[in-house]
């Protein structure tokens, strides 16, 4: 693996031409992300606040005239070959199905294609919560709208567009019932900005300016190494929890209620553990509403009680955070981080700290000091900034 995690792997042409025999038509690369507020939202029609990160899934690839996908990682042994026509009956690839899903998606959107011949080079840590997932389908979606002249797919409504695919090929393929934050994430994010999603309806994302160095703060990513999976049912039984509680109170969805709402809408659910889910969904939504006023006001300060309440939402009311995660944000919060939270789907993965820049280093020693001492992993902890979307490197 080359050194540097942030910029296109050199041996990528090489491993693909080892492969295939071939050159690649091109390299496309997609984004991994961290949100900044505003978790287990998206499949709620509420809102979400990501930012993509420079660690990217880079793609080369070229396409195929038969209806296969050819596929290796640089970072996963052996190399897969899966059909496209009776995909969701037949053999799906296990990691691949993340991309060849994004083919079959593809065509069910009314779109022609044909196969692939794909090397991936993920740089985007697996299982840390970061939507490598996401990168992977959103790099292989990019690379397919190119190689096959896709139309429709392109500027701020295609991408939408490709996104919606993107989230048809993990759920219905790769079989992870997750909401859209990733995948819009990879492909509409802007650098130096965050992406305010808005899941209640078709609306157009909203562009937030995020230039932390601009004030002498770092955004930390604190990837706790504790593995995080979205398939391994807890996450699907949170989104379950959810939609129980939206039928017992008959509502469309979550997004109706407003935190006023809680006291007197709460007694009516059936159990403490719905309860518990429902106050964290509508009073998460609100903090990303508040967030984004802070954010647009230059309010820096505000993250610090709005990024607590969050975090002990998730931990005490959504119950998806652990160990590692709290012990993470409690480091980093006790050692002088302005804000500090988990990201993402939880069970294990990364957390985030925002950090005065001559803190970084004093606040990373402390977490990985904190893990060392709690017999915990070390766990991976870079600075980040706010980068761009998916996009043709060469
Ligand atoms: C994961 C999912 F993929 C997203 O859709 C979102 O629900 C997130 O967890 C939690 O906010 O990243």
């Amino acid at each position: 693996m080359s050194a540097d995690p942030t910029t296109i792997p050199a041996e990528l042409g090489d491993t693909f031409r080892d492969a295939f025999g071939r050159e690649p038509s091109g390299v496309w690369s997609a984004p991994g992300r961290v949100n900044l507020i505003g978790e287990h939202t998206d499949y709620n029609r509420g809102l979400c606040l990501p930012m993509a990160i420079p660690r990217r899934t880079w793609v080369a690839a070229a396409r195929r005239e038969d209806r296969r996908m050819r596929i290796l990682s640089r970072q996963v042994p052996g190399e897969r070959t899966i059909a496209l026509d009776g995909l969701l009956e037949g053999n799906r690839g296990g990691w691949a199905a993340y991309a060849v899903g994004v083919l079959w998606a593809l065509e069910q959107a009314g779109h022609e294609v044909r196969g692939l011949d794909v090397v991936v080079d993920g740089r985007v840590p697996l299982g840390s919560g970061l939507s490598s997932s996401a990168a992977l389908e959103c790099a292989v979606a990019v690379a397919a709208v190119d190689l096959f002249a896709l139309e429709g797919l392109d500027g701020d409504d295609g991408r939408r567009r490709l996104a919606g695919v993107c989230v048809r090929a993990e759920n219905d393929v790769a079989g992870a019932p997750t909401g859209g934050m990733d995948q819009s994430a990879a492909l509409l994010a802007r650098a130096d900005e965050a992406l305010l999603l808005d899941f209640d309806g078709d609306r157009p994302p909203v562009h937030v300016p995020f230039d932390l160095a601009a004030h002498d703060l770092a955004l930390l990513v604190m990837n706790t190494r504790a593995e995080h999976s979205l398939d391994d049912g807890q996450y699907g039984n949170r989104r379950e929890e959810c939609l129980a509680a939206v039928a017992e109170l008959g509502l469309g969805s979550l997004r109706e209620l407003r935190p006023p709402d809680l006291e007197r809408v709460l007694p009516r659910l059936s159990s403490e553990v719905l309860r518990r889910r429902v106050r964290h969904v509508v009073t998460e939504v609100d903090r990303v509403t508040r967030t984004v006023a802070a954010l647009e006001s230059d309010g820096f300060a505000a993250l610090t009680a709005l990024f607590d309440a969050s975090h002990a939402s998730m931990r005490d009311d959504f119950e998806i955070s652990c160990a590692e995660l709290d012990t993470a944000v409690d480091t980093a919060r006790a050692r002088g981080a302005l804000a500090a939270r988990m990201t993402g789907g939880g069970f294990g993965g990364s957390a985030i700290a925002i950090v005065r820049t001559d803190l970084l280093d004093e606040v990373s020693e402390a977490v990985a000091a904190a893990f060392s001492d709690c017999g915990l992993r070390e766990p991976e902890l870079f600075p980040v900034t706010a980068d761009g979307s998916a996009r043709q490197e060469r």
